[in-house]
């Protein structure tokens, strides 16, 4: 079922080479298009209307009302209640270190340059419905803007026939449990439009976070510079590296949990070990027919985007990783946290046969909104430090600024920008002797 990858043998730049899946935004985009116009011109109409056509259902707001994340939170299972609360926990004791202390420069004397972090002041988060509800996203958003210092945060999720138009009652009881009030029953690209240039009593945001599909995805391309956006998170994707120490029972069980997600999820197995593939294969064929999700699990693990593919050696192994440059990234060998401190690309590093995904996805306190699609090797996961903007605060006396004016002016003219040099010399007077220091 799954597909092998002979890279035996091979050397230089593998990324060809190697399985990955391809989600065509860009194809999607004039179809989004007149959506965010829609939500642009007509606002709230637009939005109910885009409701019934998307989601099957007309709210009856689009804000959802505070008795309703109370009775969802009131009504949540007690031991999802627990494990959320875990969940919660763990977040935000590791995104509480992120935070940034403000740096202050001497660059001269009586020159300084302080960058000081200031947070985004308002954000809205994205959290998909329908097939994916995943409160444990919720989580995993609105904990990293909290820690950073963020003022203004409103949630949206699509709205739920079954749930008479609210967002699934799971999502908005995790908005409960972690004081989040402003919630919208709003789904797809018209959510990011709704957070792009507000509606009704959602005000615009500065900046819009949170996984979604392909039409998420296409709209914040599309409205990038008019909103931030973090990321167009694309479908889920495992890698692991292993050798012949691996238990090949959790290889396989690592591999299927993130094929779960989708059947163009990824879950790629990198070995130089023939015999662990061949047991993998094994595992996966006898796991497989049991698990609950087994016809999405095996579209997954049998597309183009997933397989086993087989090395010269760890060290050949390294290379491939971090040309792929997985989301997620498993180091079951020998010396699994020797090997792992080696491994460049990744969007999370999941050491050893105790760090499944599993355990990241929801509980480890690092964040699983993380770079899909070979991201990882220029862009990093979601953190507090994506919800903070570093802003530099340059003061200098006169002193200071007449020392290195001579330079200012010399760079002015060299790009032909005399007006530059002339906002020094109004201050300081022409400097010639700067010249002379150097
Ligand atoms: N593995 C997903 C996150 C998730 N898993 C949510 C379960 N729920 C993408 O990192
Ligand atoms: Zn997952």
């Amino acid at each position: 079922m799954i597909s092998r990858i002979d890279l035996r043998g091979t050397s230089g730049d593998p990324r060809d080479l190697l399985p990955r899946a391809e989600t065509d935004v860009a194809s999607v985009v004039e179809q989004v298009r007149p959506i965010c116009a829609d939500v642009r011109h007509r606002g709230v109409e637009a939005l109910l209307e885009l409701a019934e056509r998307f989601d099957g259902v007309r709210p009856d707001s689009i804000r959802v009302p505070r008795e309703a994340l109370d009775s969802a939170l009131a009504s949540l299972d007690r031991s999802v209640r627990a494990a959320l609360h875990e969940s919660i926990q763990r977040a935000r004791t590791v995104h509480r270190d992120q935070r940034r202390p403000e740096t202050k420069t001497r660059v001269a004397p009586g020159g300084t340059v302080t960058e000081r972090w200031v947070p985004v002041g308002r954000v809205g988060l994205y959290v998909p419905g329908g097939r994916a509800v995943y409160p444990s996203s919720v989580v995993m958003n609105v904990v990293p803007a909290q820690e950073a210092g963020v003022g203004s945060l409103a949630v949206a999720s699509p709205p739920q026939a079954e749930y008479g138009g609210l967002p699934h009652p799971t999502v908005l009881a995790a908005c409960a449990l972690l004081d989040v009030e402003e919630v919208y029953a709003v789904g797809g690209a018209q959510a990011i439009a709704m957070f792009a240039y507000g509606a009704g009593e959602c005000a615009r945001t500065d900046m819009v976070t949170g996984p979604g599909n392909v039409w998420v995805a296409a709209a914040k391309r599309l409205l990038k510079g008019v909103v931030g956006i973090d990321a167009e998170a694309g479908p889920t994707e495992i890698a692991i590296l292993a050798d012949e120490t691996a238990d090949p029972g959790y290889v396989a069980a690592d591999l299927i949990s993130q094929a779960e997600h989708d059947v163009i999820a990824a879950s790629v197995l990198v070995t130089p070990s023939p015999q662990l593939a061949t047991e993998v294969e094994a595992e996966l064929a006898h796991r497989v027919p049991g698990t609950k999700h087994s016809e999405r699990v095996a579209e997954a693990l049998g597309g183009q985007q997933s397989g086993i593919v087989l090395v010269d050696s760890l060290m050949h192994g390294l290379t491939v990783v971090d040309a792929y440059a997985a989301e997620h990234l498993e180091v079951m060998t020998a010396d699994a946290r020797a090997v792992a401190a080696r491994v460049r690309n990744a969007g999370a590093i999941f050491v050893g046969e105790y760090s499944p995904v599993s355990l990241g996805d929801y509980c480890a306190g690092s964040n699983h909104v993380l770079p899909t699609g070979g991201c990882a090797c220029h862009s990093s996961g979601l953190s507090v430090l994506s919800f903070l903007r570093g802003v530099h605060v340059v003061d200098y006396d006169r002193t200071a600024l007449s020392e290195v004016a001579h330079h200012v002016q010399v760079l002015a003219e060299a790009e032909d920008l005399p007006a530059h040099g002339e906002a020094i010399t109004a201050r300081v007077g022409r400097s010639g002797s700067a010249g002379e220091q150097g």
